[in-house]
């Protein structure tokens, strides 16, 4: 809204011409959904203790998790409308790319919100079933994806780090690619999302590299200059991970160690989908993988143990997993663990942005 209010005044006064700049709306859309995540997550909570929407006994977890019971659960939901009431406040709404984000926030937070209420409707952890919650997210990757291709014609070419003359085009592979990122992205945030701020910091890091990314690939003369993906409309998308990134920064004040809320799977769900929908968008869906690289280690150490488990018939790899668990079962104390897979998330988006130039 403001954009559009204030910009247009530019002609009678020179100084409304810096709502134009990509940078500038980023910057306040950080402060802005920092501010509004600071005074709705501690209002949510108390509205969450009232309602008694918080954590319940859950059968099979580290000893050390029982003294969480009673955590209020759904911090997602000041979250998500932190930064909706931020991105309608401070991104140009006629760009597509902001309704399409804006479409999985929702989407996937209200999986997420039927899941949570579920459980705690029903206790024992009980939600959706795994092909439920599988299902919804397909389908909701799956119009996303349309959306992109059929919508507005967007580019079905794969792009790699390092070599960028390699671009296949993988045609209509494309659409279950996309589903792979989504879905994928989305259901690794939330096996990450079990120690207090263990998934909000590698979301707030992931969410900062991919802005720099959005506004580098919606900028021709950059784009070109770095050999990356050219997409026109893409630095909006820098507004709008501001404005992600400025809500988990919010949330994080409340849900660092000890947390006094967890985002729940409304939370982790759309913060998830929403991470791999930006990766799309701006062309960077391999790079996530380094990005997103604590996201990636957690769900494979899941789907290693539960292979083994399977192939072995009860033997495990890991003591527990996801990874935290089994550090959490090594006698790591929890703000250790914490500490040291936030260290490796910053070491591994430097890394990952240090690609750019390695072209
Ligand atoms: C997702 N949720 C946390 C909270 C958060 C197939 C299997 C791998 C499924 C997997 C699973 O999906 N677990 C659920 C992880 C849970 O957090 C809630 O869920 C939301 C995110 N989805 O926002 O509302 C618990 O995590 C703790 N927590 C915090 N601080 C936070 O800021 O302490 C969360 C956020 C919360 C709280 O205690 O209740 C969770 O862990 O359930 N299952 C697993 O991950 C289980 N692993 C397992 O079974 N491993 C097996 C193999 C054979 C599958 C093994 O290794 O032997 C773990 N799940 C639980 N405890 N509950 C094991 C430990």
């Amino acid at each position: 809204m403001i954009y559009h209010l204030l910009y247009p005044l530019h002609k009678y006064w020179i100084g409304f011409n810096v709502f134009r700049y990509i940078t500038f709306r980023t910057a306040y859309a950080i402060l802005t959904a920092l501010l509004l995540a600071l005074i709705f997550v501690p209002i949510f909570v108390q509205f969450l203790k009232k309602k008694g929407w918080a954590k319940t006994e859950k059968p099979y977890e580290p000893q050390t998790h029982n003294g969480k019971i009673g955590t209020p659960t759904m911090g997602g939901i000041p979250i998500l409308i932190s930064v909706i009431i931020t991105v309608l406040l401070w991104c140009n709404l006629t760009n597509p790319f902001i309704w399409l984000l804006l479409f999985t926030a929702i989407m996937f937070g209200l999986i997420g919100f039927v899941d949570d209420y579920r459980k705690i409707k029903q206790g024992k952890g009980k939600g959706l079933t795994a092909k439920q919650k599988f299902g919804l997210q397909i389908l909701s990757a799956s119009i996303i994806a349309i959306f992109l291709i059929k919508g507005i014609g967007f580019s079905t070419k794969l792009y790699f780090p390092f070599f960028k003359k390699f671009t296949p085009d993988l045609g209509i592979l494309y659409y279950f690619f996309i589903i792979l990122v989504i879905v994928g992205a989305s259901n690794a945030v939330n096996l990450t999302d079990g120690l207090d701020g263990l998934a909000t910091g590698p979301l707030g890091i992931s969410f900062g590299s991919y802005l720099l990314l959005a506004y580098m690939a919606g900028h021709i003369k950059i784009a070109t200059y770095l050999q990356i993906a050219y997409v026109a409309g893409a630095g909006e998308v820098a507004v709008f991970c501001g404005a992600l990134l400025g809500a988990c920064l919010g949330f994080l004040w409340y849900n660092a160690y000890p947390a006094e809320v967890f985002m729940g799977d409304v939370g982790s769900l759309s913060l998830g989908a929403l991470l791999g929908t930006i990766a799309v968008i701006v062309k960077q869906e391999i790079l996530l993988l380094l990005i997103g690289g604590l996201f990636v280690i957690e769900a494979l150490s899941v789907i290693i143990q539960v292979g083994y488990f399977k192939i072995t018939r009860g033997k495990r790899i890991f003591r527990m997993s996801p990874l935290h668990h089994h550090f959490e079962l090594k006698g790591w104390s929890e703000p250790k663990i914490i500490v040291r897979f936030w260290i490796i998330g910053i070491i591994l988006a430097l890394m990952a942005l240090s690609t750019l130039k390695l072209r």
